[in-house]
C-alpha cells in the first residue's frame, strides 16, 4: 500500500510526464490527468494478473453485452476500491491542491439512459469484487446522454461532450479490432451460404479497468468505436474533387458510435439503432471467440470457458451472430451451432412495456443483415420441427417483424426477470408459450446495487457511522448491516444516525446553493423522486399532490404543517412530449409555490437540471422520503428504491417491481404503502370511464385540476396543460386519478410519523439494516450459480 508521500511523488511524476506541466502551472485538469494515471497504474498490476490467471488457469469468463453503461465518475470509486482514498486526500493536502476540485472536474460518462445502464455498471463492479472474470462490452459513444437545461421551465437538450478533455483512465487498443459487416447479398456456393457484405467497418477497443473492492481483482469495460480512415475514405472520389462525398462511408462509420439514443423503454424503429446494436454485438462476439481460440482449438468447449449475457434485447442479435460465425467460419452444422450458442447465451428482460419490446421490420433486417435474417427464419422453422403443435403460438417472426424478445429467449439457456413480481408477469404475459416449451429456463434474479458507490462513496458520514457501530467488512458483506438492528433502540445511535442524515442534507444544500443558486431549507422533510421522466413512473401524481398540499396550506395557514421540500430529478426523452409537459408543469408549479410568501416556509419544489449518477450521489443520502410510486405492474424492478433505503430513507410506494421485496424485507410497518395492485390496475382499466369516476370522487383532485386548468401555474398561457388534463379526464392509463386519494392519505401518515424524530429514525435504521440482500454482490452470486455456471470464488 503506498504511503501519502509515495502517492505525492507519483502525482508529481505524472503531472510532469503525462500532463506535461510543472506544479506551479498546473490546472485542475492537469491534476486530474495526473491522478487518473496514478490510479490506473495502481489498477494495472492486479488487472494484468487477473487476465493472466484467467488464461493460465482456464477460468470461465462472463461477457456482459450492454448498449448502456452508466459507471459514474471513475476516480473516487477506483481510489476507494484500491483502498487509497485517504492516502490520495492526504497527498493532495500536502501538495496544497483541493482534492474536491479534482474529483469534481471529472465528467460523468453518460453512456446510458437510466436503470438498465446503471445496473450494468453495478454488476461489473460486483463481478470484480467477487473475483468473477468478466468483460463488460459496450459502445464508446462520442456523445453521451444529452445535458438537460431548463428554459422557461422547458427541457432543453444540449450535447454531452464528455470526451473533450480526453479519457485518461482508459487504454486505447487499436490492435484489438474486428471487421463488422453490413448489407450486401447472399450467394450459395457448394451448398453453403456465402455473405457478400456491402460495407465493412472496423471496431476498435477502448479498455477501462473496473477495480473490485479491496483491489484484488480487476475486470475490463471494453467499449468499441469505429476506426476511421483506411478503406473508408474513397480516394478515387477524393482525387476527382468530391472531397465531402469521398468521406460518406467514414461519416457513416463514425455515426455508429456518435450518439447514445436518448430513449429509455420506448420504441426505437431506426436503422441506425439496429446498426449500432449489431456493431456492438458482432465485435464483442468475435472478441469472445478470439480469446477462446488463443488458448484452445475445440470450439465445442466454448461453454466451459465463456458465458454471454444479453442485457435486454438490444444485443439479441448475438444468437444469430454466434451461429453464423460457427457455421460460416468454423464449419459447424446448423443444429450443433444452435445448441452450442444456446449453452453460451442468456438473456435478462428489463421491461414488459410493449413499446420497448424490440421488433425489427423483416425488410430492414434483410437489407442490413441478410445472413442473420436467414438464420432467424431457420431457427423459427427448427422450433416448430422440434416441438410440433406445442409451438403453434411461438413466432420469432410475425406481421413482418422479427420479435427480438422471443429470439433472445429461444437462443438462451436461461432467461431472467429482474424482480419477483416482474418475473411472474414475464412468465404469464410475455413468454407463456416459449416458457411452456422449455420449463425452468425462466428464473428470477432480483436486481441489486453496489454498496461501495451507493453508501461508502456517496454517504461518507453514514458509512463511517456504520463502520464505527458494527465494524468494517459490511462493504463486501452487506447482510452484516443486520447488526444495526441491535442499535435501533439506542438513543445515542439514533442521534448519530440523524446527524449523519443532517450532514448529507448540508452537503446537498451547499451544492444546490453553489451550482444552482437554490436554497434548501434544512429543517424540512426532504422528499425525493429522482429517475427518468416517464408517465408510468408518475411524477405527475407527485406534482399534483404537491399542488394539493399547497392549496390546503393556503386554506388553513395557521395549522401546524410539517415543512416539506419536494425534490425532483430526471430527464425526458427529447421526443416524449407528454413527459416534457410534466417537466414543465413541475417547474411552473415550483415557480409559483416557491414565490408564495404564505407557504414558502412550509413547502418548496426543487428541480435541479441534468440528473445523472453524480447528482444521485448527492440527492439520495439527503433524502428522508423516497418516492417509488409507479403504476403497479409497470416498473420492472427499480434500483433507486434500493439506494434510498440503504441510505436511511423511508419509502412511499406502490406494490411494484422490487418495492414488493423491499417492503417484505424491511417490514410492512416501516414502509408507506398505497395504491392499486397490479391485478387491480388491470381490472380498473377495463372499467368504462374509470378516470372521470375517480376524479369525481376526489374533491382534492378536482381542486388541483381546476387550478391547473385555470392557468394558476401558467398565467401567460392558461391552456398550456390542456392536453395533459384531457388525458387525465378521459383515459388516464397510468391511473393517477385512481391512486390520488390513497397517495394523499399515505403522505399524511408520512407527516405524522416524521413528527416523532426518534420513531422515524428507528424506522429508517431498520430499513437500512434489512436491505443488505439488495447488494449487487448477492445478485451477481446468483447469476454465477444459476445462469453462468461459475464457481462462487476463483
Ligand atoms: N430499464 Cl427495457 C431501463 O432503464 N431501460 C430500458 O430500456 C429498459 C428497462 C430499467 C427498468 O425500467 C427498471 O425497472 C429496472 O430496474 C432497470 O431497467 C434495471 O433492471
Amino acid at each position: 500500500m503506498p504511503t501519502p508521500p509515495e502517492l505525492r511523488s507519483a502525482l508529481l511524476h505524472h503531472l510532469r510526464y503525462s500532463a506535461g506541466v510543472e506544479p506551479d502551472r498546473a490546472s485542475v485538469l492537469d491534476w486530474r490527468v495526473a491522478l487518473s494515471h496514478v490510479l490506473r497504474d495502481r489498477a494495472t498490476a492486479p488487472w494484468l494478473e487477473a487476465a493472466r490467471r484467467t488464461r493460465d488457469e482456464g477460468l470461465k469468463s462472463v461477457n456482459y453485452l450492454s448498449m448502456e453503461f452508466l459507471p459514474g465518475r471513475l476516480l473516487e470509486d477506483a481510489a476507494i476500491n484500491l483502498q487509497l482514498r485517504d492516502a490520495v486526500v492526504a497527498a493532495f493536502d500536502d501538495l496544497g491542491v483541493n482534492v474536491a476540485d479534482v474529483v469534481d472536474d471529472e465528467p460523468d460518462p453518460a453512456l446510458g439512459n437510466g436503470g438498465l445502464g446503471r445496473l450494468a455498471a453495478c454488476y461489473l463492479e460486483s463481478m470484480s469484487t467477487l473475483g468473477c472474470p468478466a468483460y463488460g462490452y459496450g459502445l464508446r459513444y462520442e456523445r453521451g446522454l444529452f445535458r438537460q437545461h431548463f428554459e422557461d421551465g422547458r427541457q432543453i437538450e444540449r450535447p454531452d461532450e464528455w470526451l473533450s478533455h480526453g479519457d485518461p483512465f482508459s487504454f486505447t487498443r487499436p490492435e484489438t479490432a474486428y471487421e463488422v459487416r453490413f448489407g450486401g447479398e447472399l450467394d450459395e456456393v457448394d451448398g453453403r451460404e456465402v455473405w457478400r457484405p456491402a460495407t465493412r467497418i472496423i471496431a476498435a477497443a477502448h479498455d477501462t479497468p473496473v477495480v473490485g473492492y479491496g483491489g484484488r481483482w480487476v475486470n475490463t469495460l471494453r467499449l468499441w468505436s469505429a476506426l476511421p480512415g483506411g478503406d473508408l475514405l474513397d480516394l478515387d472520389r477524393f482525387n476527382a474533387g468530391d472531397f465531402m462525398g469521398a468521406a460518406d462511408l467514414e461519416t457513416w462509420a463514425r455515426t455508429l458510435n456518435r450518439v447514445l439514443y436518448p430513449t429509455d423503454t420506448t420504441d426505437l424503429g431506426r436503422e441506425l439503432r439496429l446498426s449500432q446494436e449489431y456493431f456492438l454485438t458482432s465485435a464483442s462476439v468475435q472478441d469472445v471467440l478470439r480469446r477462446f481460440l488463443a488458448t484452445q482449438d475445440d470450439l465445442r468447449r466454448l461453454p466451459e470457458q465463456a458465458a454471454i449475457q444479453m442485457n435486454d434485447t438490444h444485443p439479441a442479435i448475438a444468437g444469430p451472430e454466434l451461429i453464423r460465425l460457427l457455421v460460416d467460419d468454423h464449419g459447424f452444422a446448423f443444429d450443433g451451432a444452435v445448441d452450442l450458442a444456446t449453452q453460451v447465451l442468456s438473456y435478462t428482460n428489463h421491461t414488459l412495456l410493449p413499446e420497448a419490446l424490440e421488433m425489427w421490420p423483416v425488410d430492414l433486417m434483410r437489407h442490413l443483415l441478410p445472413r442473420h435474417l436467414q438464420i432467424i427464419e431457420r431457427l423459427d422453422r427448427r422450433i416448430h420441427e422440434v416441438h410440433g403443435h406445442a409451438a403453434d403460438e411461438v413466432h420469432l417472426i410475425e406481421h413482418g417483424h422479427v420479435r427480438m424478445g422471443d429470439l433472445a429467449f429461444a437462443t438462451s439457456h436461461r432467461v431472467n426477470g429482474v424482480s419477483a413480481l416482474h418475473t411472474d408477469l414475464v412468465s404469464r404475459n410475455l413468454f407463456p408459450h416459449l416458457e411452456a416449451l422449455t420449463p425452468g429456463r425462466l428464473i428470477n434474479v432480483t436486481n441489486g446495487i453496489t454498496p461501495r458507490r451507493w453508501l461508502k462513496l456517496a454517504n461518507p458520514a453514514l458509512a463511517d457511522l456504520v463502520t464505527e457501530t458494527i465494524g468494517p467488512g459490511w462493504e463486501s458483506d452487506l447482510e452484516r448491516l443486520r447488526d444495526l438492528e441491535h442499535h435501533a433502540q439506542d438513543p445515542g445511535f439514533l442521534e448519530a444516525f440523524g446527524s449523519a442524515k443532517h450532514q448529507a442534507k448540508r452537503r446537498l444544500a451547499s451544492w444546490l446553493a453553489d451550482e444552482h443558486a437554490i436554497e434548501l431549507p434544512l429543517g424540512s422533510l426532504i422528499d425525493v423522486q429522482a429517475k427518468r421522466l416517464h408517465e408510468y413512473k408518475r411524477q405527475l401524481l407527485n406534482i399534483l399532490w404537491t399542488v394539493s398540499r399547497w392549496q390546503r396550506i393556503k386554506a388553513d395557514p395557521e395549522a401546524d404543517w410539517m415543512p416539506r421540500v419536494k425534490i425532483f430529478g430526471g430527464k425526458a426523452a427529447p421526443s416524449y412530449a407528454a413527459a416534457k409537459d410534466i417537466i414543465r408543469l413541475i417547474n411552473d408549479v415550483g415557480r409559483v409555490i416557491n414565490d408564495d410568501p404564505e407557504t414558502r416556509d412550509r413547502l418548496r419544489v426543487v428541480y435541479p437540471p441534468n440528473y445523472n449518477v453524480t447528482m444521485a450521489e448527492k440527492l439520495i443520502p439527503a433524502a428522508d422520503l423516497s418516492e417509488q410510486i409507479s403504476t403497479a405492474g409497470m416498473e420492472a424492478s427499480g434500483t433507486g428504491n434500493m439506494k434510498f433505503a440503504l441510505n436511511g430513507a423511508l419509502t412511499i410506494g406502490t406494490l411494484d417491481g422490487a418495492n414488493v421485496e423491499i417492503r417484505e424485507q424491511v417490514g410492512a410497518e416501516n414502509f408507506f404503502l398505497f395504491g392499486l395492485t397490479a391485478e387491480e390496475v388491470t381490472a380498473r382499466r377495463e372499467q368504462p370511464d374509470h378516470a372521470r369516476t375517480a376524479i369525481e370522487q376526489s374533491q382534492a383532485l378536482q381542486d388541483v385540476l381546476q387550478a391547473v386548468a385555470e392557468g394558476t401555474f401558467s398565467p401567460d398561457e392558461p391552456g398550456r396543460y390542456g392536453s395533459l388534463l384531457d388525458h387525465l379526464w378521459t383515459s388516464d392509463w397510468f391511473l393517477v386519478a385512481a391512486d390520488f386519494d390513497a397517495y394523499n392519505s399515505s403522505q399524511e401518515l408520512v407527516d405524522r410519523t416524521y413528527r416523532d424524530p426518534q420513531r422515524w429514525q428507528r424506522m429508517a435504521v431498520l430499513n437500512m439494516a434489512r436491505v443488505g440482500c439488495f447488494s449487487s454482490d448477492r445478485a451477481i452470486g446468483q447469476y454465477m450459480k444459476e445462469i453462468w455456471d461459475l464457481p462462487p470464488a476463483q
